[in-house]
């Protein structure tokens, strides 16, 4: 009798050998590794102001954070959250609680009150780190009463502003005033330990609400060694001589990983920009010589198209580096005409992954090609598989499938969530991206479909799970499914199919301003379908896909 034996799996490596991967230092003490043989070289740039601080000037400003965030009784294992645009405020604070051993959650302070609240407390955090204009966000009734105390305690929440507070407010502490004032000696020595969380990101992952994301000291560490440590760094970051640009948002994981941690641990400088805004990008790059640049495919689109860009002096770029979202071949070869000099190549990450699963190897010290298209090759000491979605088994090369990892850079779990993160990490210890993609030939990735819920607008994540919970906690509503559309400017956009309530005319107007009153620009919805009902399988589960050909055909658009 024959026994049938599960067939050996396709495990796809980096070229490129592994490398040692320091597991015993807390992530700041990674990160500011140089900065001793660097003091004066600089590490942060504030577009805004002009302002730069060198990295011995970063470092000691990052200890009286810690000195003085220890100071209101934050320490290990506690949670803050930082609500700013980029700013350097926002890195000081993160490296702050990084040396108490305490957990930061940033999220976009153009969140609405109730979707900030939501992350307050799933998140656990006491203390906000925010700007005089979003306190209001703070002092909406779906909030508990902000402390006057200035220590961090159960029952308040502790708010601190890096600007003057609004006009008459004195509940808020003075973020400069406290760290000025704070004794860097005074920083505990936190025993803090590689499996410790660090950081505590939001993401939806495969499926259902925001969750948070633990991720660790030493994942954090694992995954910016992946990227930038090594005799042929795999995205070459070099010390003392690269400015990296920073305009995406530091509260998304693609530009607190691959731009900030990136860029500190390589001994490179940071140009800290608070919001995109073209004009102030391009002189920003022009000013200060940018050699890298971390953007997205909505970005990409502004550069090649927008005519302002002719105007200004791009020739110091030497990287960019695109992520996040799917990017079009036309629009790659539009932006290589505006930066000839650039390498130009995407990175794949996800959250959950820790983030990044796969890198342009052409961004190496030791360069090797990539193809038009293709996401970069899997990050050295992890091992990728594509496995097809009904057999779980793995796939050869050019075969698409489901893209998994694993490695010392993942997440450690998500936070309180023991069942989804079972969903997501599988008992061998595989993460599974529900990312469609395959493995070409040259080992490169390339990705061609999604089969999670997840929506991406401009890069931004876009739960339906959590458009679909708003709508159909509408009066007038009886059930709802919402559905990514694709879109030019945006690359995909929420829109919804809802059933309405016996005898209700609700309007599509009605509905999507319902959502925006509660949502964050980008989740917004772009369309409401009126249906009859929702196709659903046996268990319950919305059939998205069916729903996705509906829009497909041309008597639904
Ligand atoms: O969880 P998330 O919002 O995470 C991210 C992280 C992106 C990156 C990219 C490059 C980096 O160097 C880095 O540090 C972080 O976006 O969304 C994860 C999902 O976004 C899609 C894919 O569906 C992921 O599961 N996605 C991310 N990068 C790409 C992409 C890409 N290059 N091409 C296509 N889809």
């Amino acid at each position: 009798e024959s026994v049938s034996r599960a067939p050996e799996e396709t495990i796809f490596r980096s070229k490129l050998p592994d490398i040692d991967i320091p597991s015993h230092l807390p992530l700041h003490e990674y990160c500011f590794a140089r900065a001793a043989s660097l003091p004066d070289a600089p590490c942060l740039i504030a577009a805004a102001t002009g302002r730069t601080y060198t990295f011995a000037e970063t470092r000691l400003l990052c200890r009286k954070a810690a000195a003085a965030l220890h100071g209101l009784g934050v320490g290990h294992g506690d949670r803050l959250m930082v609500l700013l645009h980029n700013s350097v405020e926002f890195a000081l604070a993160f490296f702050g609680a990084s040396f108490l051993g305490a957990v930061t959650t940033a999220a976009n302070p153009l969140c609405t009150p109730q979707e900030i609240h939501k992350q307050l407390v799933a998140s656990g955090a006491k203390l906000v780190v925010t700007q005089s204009a979003y306190v209001d966000k703070l002092r909406h009734e779906c909030f508990p009463r902000i402390a006057t105390s200035t220590t961090v305690d159960d029952e308040t929440l502790a708010v601190i502003t890096i600007d003057d507070a609004p006009d008459g407010d004195d509940e808020c502490l003075s973020f400069w005033g406290i760290v000025e004032a704070a004794d860097e000696s005074r920083v505990p020595e936190a025993a803090i330990s590689a499996d410790d969380a660090v950081a505590l990101p939001y993401s939806s992952g495969t499926t259902g609400l925001p969750k948070g994301v633990v991720l660790t000291h030493g994942g954090l560490v694992a995954s910016v060694a992946q990227q930038v440590d090594g005799e042929n760094p795999n995205l070459d970051m070099r010390e003392g001589r690269d400015v990296v640009l920073c305009v995406l948002p530091l509260f998304h994981i693609f530009s607190l990983n691959s731009v900030l941690l990136c860029a500190l641990r390589a001994g490179a400088a940071v140009l800290l920009m608070p919001r995109f805004e073209m004009g102030a990008m391009l002189e920003g790059i022009e000013r200060w010589r940018v050699t890298v640049a971390a953007v997205v495919p909505p970005l990409v689109l502004a550069l090649a198209k927008n005519p302002a860009v002719e105007r200004h002096d791009l020739s110091s770029v030497r990287i960019v580096l695109s992520g996040a979202a799917p990017l079009g071949k036309d629009l790659e070869d539009a932006l290589r005409r505006r930066v000839p000099q650039a390498v130009f190549g995407q990175g794949y990450g996800m959250t959950e992954a820790g983030p990044v699963l796969s890198m342009c190897p052409a961004f190496a010290r030791e360069p090797t090609p990539a193809k038009s298209g293709s996401c970069g090759t899997v990050v050295r000491n992890a091992q990728l598989k594509v496995v097809d979605p009904d057999t779980g088994f793995s796939l050869a090369r050019n075969l698409p499938g489901e893209i998994c990892i694993r490695g010392p850079q993942i997440m450690k779990g998500y936070l309180n969530d023991p069942e989804a993160t079972a969903a997501t990490i599988d008992v061998e210890g595989w993460l599974h991206t529900g990312d469609i993609g395959y493995v070409d030939d040259d080992d490169e990735v390339f990705i061609v479909d999604r089969v999670k819920e997840l929506i991406k607008f401009k890069g931004f994540q876009v739960p339906p799970a959590e458009l679909e919970a708003l709508l159909i906690a509408h009066p007038s509503i009886a059930d709802a499914a919402v559905v990514s559309q694709k879109d030019d400017a945006a690359g995909e956009v929420p829109v919804a199919f809802v059933v309405r309530a016996a005898d209700s005319d609700v309007t599509e107007q009605a509905i999507k301003e319902f959502v925006s009153k509660q949502v964050v620009f980008y989740k917004r919805l772009h369309k409401v379908y009126f249906t009859h009902a929702i196709p659903k399988s046996a268990s319950g589960k919305i059939l998205r896909k069916e729903l996705r050909a509906k829009l497909a055909s041309p008597a639904t658009a």
